[in-house]
């Protein structure tokens, strides 16, 4: 989590109307969802009593602190768009658009942290650059003496621009907005312990996230988006700067002509073809990309995240996904590799190829797997594969073709689901 300095006060500002204008939106919220019984929009009028208590019903629902305050959470839970996230495209600049007038940048690496060799300081940062030179015309030069517009520091504690970091954890680096002077200066709080990988924090994403506020962006609300609040690590091969991001800064500088980038999938998006879906402990759950929605049963609200901020050893666009009951295990496969997941843990001896999980040497991948309450606790695997999952082998007479069991359903399936009780397949 960082936050930008010198807009202390604006952002406190416009927190501030938003807040006032989010309790209308809240009890409106609230009225629906929870059937608070003041009218929508009422909120003059309104119990505090009653507002709180349902405020509170909805924090132990999403399993929130129940605070009975408009925290930020719970806002944040809130404006979580129902079905998907239509609205998700929400970059946002600062106020003013503060932007640099030149597109010819400077940068300069004051001191290094003892955290990673210092040539992997310098690979982070100029890679951190490039994320957004890529999409813009913006060419930002190394320089190695006197003051570069963008000055790079790794400090503890109190350092002197009346934003002292708070040792480790919570703030991780701030950055200035454009402007002369400090504005543009990146600080990166040494109490972290930095990383080139996906232990302690990674460098390149936190710079990369910090360079976007030095450009101009400010944060975005598109949980996708490099410019999203918060830290969550992705694999660094398939790193991309989500459309929002590269919307974001090219709102300010224009385009470069190449590239144009994934977007954040919508729920809404009927073309959308999903790569997995599965029950994880009575919710359910659909994954495409590096995405993840989570749905509660007895919710209509489904909540976007990503697969890294659930389980950051997983690998993005993943094949299929099952859960098994039996050993109150989650099955994601990828390519010939399986994991297994407990909760957020992953078991030992994973990830294994699929093979030493049980299937011949012919399968190549799984292409979607769900448990079949219909054949007593058989896990159908749209490899065209059925497993036992008891015994843990391939059961006799599989593979067989999809319609011999699925008559009506033709040529591949992506991802597979039986909802629980309602002797239901989806497939998808
Ligand atoms: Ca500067
Ligand atoms: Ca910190
Ligand atoms: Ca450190
Ligand atoms: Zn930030
Ligand atoms: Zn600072």
């Amino acid at each position: 989590i960082c936050y930008i300095k010198d807009f202390e006060f604006l952002i406190f500002c416009y927190l501030m109307i938003l807040c006032s204008v989010l309790k209308f939106h809240s009890t409106d919220y609230l009225h629906k969802f929870y059937n608070l019984s003041s009218a929508p929009g009422d909120h003059l009028k309104r119990s505090s009593g009653q507002f709180t208590k349902k405020l509170k019903e909805m924090q132990k629902f999403f399993g929130l602190r129940v605070t009975g305050k408009l925290d930020t959470e719970t806002i944040q839970k809130m404006k979580t768009p129902r079905c998907g996230v239509p609205d998700v495209a929400s970059y946002s600049t600062f106020p003013g658009r503060l932007k640099w007038a030149t597109n010819d940048l400077t940068y300069r690496i004051e001191n290094y942290t003892p955290d990673i060799p210092k040539a992997d300081v310098d690979k982070a940062i100029s890679s951190a650059f490039e994320v957004w030179t890529e999409v813009t015309p913006l060419k930002i030069t190394r320089i190695y003496s006197g003051t570069a517009d963008i000055m790079i520091t790794f400090v503890y504690g109190d350092h002197g621009d009346n934003s002292p970091f708070d040792g480790p954890e919570g703030i991780l680096a701030h950055a200035f907005a454009p402007s002369p002077g400090i504005g543009g200066d990146t600080h990166f709080d040494e109490a972290e312990s930095f990383s080139t990988g996906s232990s302690g924090y990674c460098l390149f994403l936190v710079a990369a996230h910090e360079f976007g506020h030095a450009l101009g962006l400010s944060h975005s609300k598109d949980p996708g988006a490099l410019m999203y609040p918060t830290y969550s690590y992705v694999n660094l091969e398939s790193f991309t700067l989500s459309s929002d991001d590269v919307d974001g800064i090219q709102s300010l500088y224009g385009n470069s002509p190449i590239m144009t980038p994934p977007k954040t999938p919508s729920a809404c998006d009927t073309s959308l073809v999903l790569d997995a879906a599965t029950t994880f402990r009575g919710e359910t759950m659909f994954f495409k990309d590096r995405f993840l929605w989570r749905k509660s049963p007895g919710s209509i609200e489904v909540e976007q995240t990503t697969i890294k901020t659930f389980w950051p050893e997983l690998p993005d666009k993943v094949d299929a996904v099952y859960e098994s009951f039996v050993w109150d295990t989650v099955f994601v496969f990828k390519g010939k590799r399986v994991w297994a997941l407990q909760g957020y843990d992953i078991l030992q001896g994973y990830p294994r190829t699929i093979q030493k999980f049980g299937f011949p040497p012919t399968v190549k991948k799984v292409d979607a797997a769900f448990i079949s309450y219909f054949e007593e606790q058989k896990v159908i695997f749209f490899s065209n594969f059925s497993y036992d999952e008891t015994s843990k082998k391939m059961e006799k007479g599989y593979p067989k073709l999809i319609k011999a069991n699925f008559p009506g359903i033709g040529g591949r399936v992506n991802a597979a689901l039986e909802s629980n009780g309602n002797y239901f397949n989806f497939l998808f």
